[in-house]
């Protein structure tokens, strides 16, 4: 009797452990400083052609996270994203690993890639 009543005590965490993990536990605020994803970010993606990027004009909302997304075309140091008035430097080492930051205020704004060679218009409206 004593033995039924801790397999069903045990029973009773262990499911409310699972519910909980389901209903808590892949929240993205769950793992600290680690963003993943962000769903009511602005969606970007940024490709290559003709030896630069492409749309060589990204534009975007102020004051809402952007999330850019480098694609497969583009390659080497052409996967850093600079923007030296808005204090970006980041490097997206696959299509996977977007760009993320939020634009504070509307401009016209120049982005280079790691060596200056490559460069396109963030316009923040
Ligand atoms: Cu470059």
């Amino acid at each position: 009797m004593e033995f039924r009543k801790t397999t069903l005590f045990i029973l009773g965490i262990i499911i409310l452990g699972v519910l909980g993990f389901f209903f808590f536990g892949s929240s993205p605020s769950s793992n600290g400083n680690v963003v993943v994803g962000n769903e009511d970010a602005q969606q970007v993606t940024l490709g290559f052609k003709d030896g630069n990027y492409y749309p060589q004009t990204i534009t975007v909302q102020a004051g809402t996270p952007v999330e850019l997304t480098i694609d497969g075309s583009v390659t080497g140091c052409f996967r850093s994203f600079n923007v030296k008035a808005l204090n970006i430097q980041e490097y997206s080492k696959d299509p996977s690993e977007p760009v993320r930051f939020t634009p504070t205020k509307p401009g016209t704004y120049r982005f280079v890639c790691g060596m200056g060679m490559g460069s396109g218009i963030l316009l923040v409206k």
